[in-house]
């Protein structure tokens, strides 16, 4: 199974860097490519780190890492929105200047945490001092990374990030975003074919097209704002506090302490880097939910919580400091309404409660697993001490991609593979899993 994940990172290897998957998604995407240096530290040290490497590359001036680095060879039209509709650099300075051309939102800052596990995994071996190097090189980026997402997505000092777009979250058919969307009045649109469709079984397992219509249309207005932030944030329709991104973003911080501690960074950057989790982690409990039992990303337009239970409600877990919640949450986690749920074929979480009256077994984010997702929750409890809890969900994930393969997502109750196959994150992350002791 090894042999057989690394051969998909292999296929899909652009030299540098790695499309996300195949054919539907031909280009660099910003946090599968953390992911993807996640599993490729396991096979290869250089090569996770120009991967990382190869996105930083694309960074905006703003500190702002794009959730797409085009692949100039890839077919026009093989993907809807290529660079040409985002034409970053001609609206924006601030995109002005990468080698390859980016789109204009970003995406969940996973990329500290995938630095720090290239370094670690390389200790003791002849990559150590490559990685350690690298570490130096990336820090600089990644600080100024996530200075942005504290200062540019959050003037309110909250400690919560906000986004533009569904895209930004990465979950972006979620009902999470059901109601946020609904208030978005969408204009004239040119009209537009839909290459995404064409790759998968069927139309259900993409998002709908009124969802696609209002996706187009937020990339609309982000364009005539010519994407500046101070802009955007006074007339865009769509601006939703996401506590999954934020809750990423505390654990990217953590790693981000330990990368300062590793090469010494000066003691201001290792305070401000410990005042933006300490201000997350107040940030994501003033988002818990007492009658849920979830923490609810909040809308900033319309000043309502998103009351719907999906796997982003158990975002505490994932910012290492579930604190009064931990318990509470551990056991909805393990619940009937998630991962105890008795339909489901593995005891994995899926993307929605199988509860919710939004659910949608094979719709994308709307209640299929996502490998990625169960591998973030892993590292979690492996950090929170939950040895027995993390090597089971281990197990299941493993047990799951060796019957179905590395598909971008899964039905929950029957374990059907579903999406696009060969997908580059859902192999990356089996090579970590396999790769570190049970
Ligand atoms: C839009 C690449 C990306 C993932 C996202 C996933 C999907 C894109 C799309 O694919 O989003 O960014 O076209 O549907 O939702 O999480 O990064 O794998």
């Amino acid at each position: 199974m090894f042999e057989r994940a690394a051969e998909v990172l292999r296929r899909n290897d652009m030299g540098g860097w790695t499309r996300a998957a195949p054919h539907l998604y031909p280009h660099q995407w910003s946090w599968d490519s953390a992911f993807i240096a996640v599993g490729l530290a396991r096979l290869d040290t250089r090569r996770a780190i120009s991967e990382l490497t190869t996105l930083l590359d694309g960074q905006w001036t703003t500190g702002k890492i794009p959730h797409i680095v085009f692949n100039p060879e890839a077919p026009p039209g093989s993907y809807l929105l290529g660079p040409e509709h985002w034409a970053s650099a001609s609206l924006s300075r601030s995109a002005l200047g990468t080698p390859r051309p980016t789109s204009a939102l970003c995406q969940p800052a996973v990329h500290a945490i995938a630095a720090l596990h290239i370094y670690e995994v390389s200790c003791g071996t002849a990559d150590e001092e490559a990685a350690r190097s690298f570490l130096l090189q990336a820090y600089p980026r990644l600080l100024a990374w996530h200075r942005y997402l504290a200062t540019w997505r959050d003037p309110e000092g909250s400690g919560l990030v906000t986004i533009y777009h569904p895209w930004e979250s990465g979950t972006d058919n979620s009902p999470r975003w059901d109601a946020a969307l609904a208030n978005v009045k969408v204009g004239e649109l040119s009209p537009y074919a839909r290459p995404d469709l064409g790759f998968v079984d069927e139309p259900s397992e993409r998002p709908s097209s009124e969802e696609y219509d209002r996706f187009l249309w937020l990339v609309e207005g982000l364009k005539r704002a010519r994407y500046d932030e101070a802009t955007i944030y006074g007339s865009h329709p769509f601006l939703v506090k996401d506590v999954l991104f934020s809750a990423i973003l505390v654990a990217a911080n953590g790693a981000l302490g330990e990368i300062a501690r590793i090469i010494e960074a000066p003691d201001g950057d290792r305070e401000a880097i410990g005042c933006w989790i300490e201000r997350g982690r107040r940030g994501l409990d003033a988002c818990y939910n007492e009658v849920l039992g979830l923490c609810l990303d909040h809308d900033l337009r319309s000043g309502e919580p998103l009351q719907v239970r999906t796997i982003a409600g158990f975002a505490p877990l994932i910012s290492g400091d579930g604190g009064p919640h931990h318990e509470g949450l551990l056991r909805l986690f393990y619940s009937q309404a998630f991962v105890g749920h008795d339909r489901l074929r593995w005891p994995l979480p899926p993307s929605t409660s199988p509860e919710e009256a939004r659910f949608h077994p094979r719709a994308y984010w709307r209640g299929p697993v996502w490998p990625v997702m169960g591998w973030l929750f892993w590292r979690s409890l492996r950090l929170a001490g939950e040895e027995e809890r993390a090597a089971e969900l281990r197990r299941h994930s493993l047990e799951q991609l060796s019957a179905g393969g590395f598909a971008e997502y899964f039905e929950p109750f029957t374990g059907e593979p579903l999406g696009s196959d060969d997908q580059s994150w859902t192999a990356a992350v089996a090579l970590d899993c396999i790769a570190t002791e049970a």
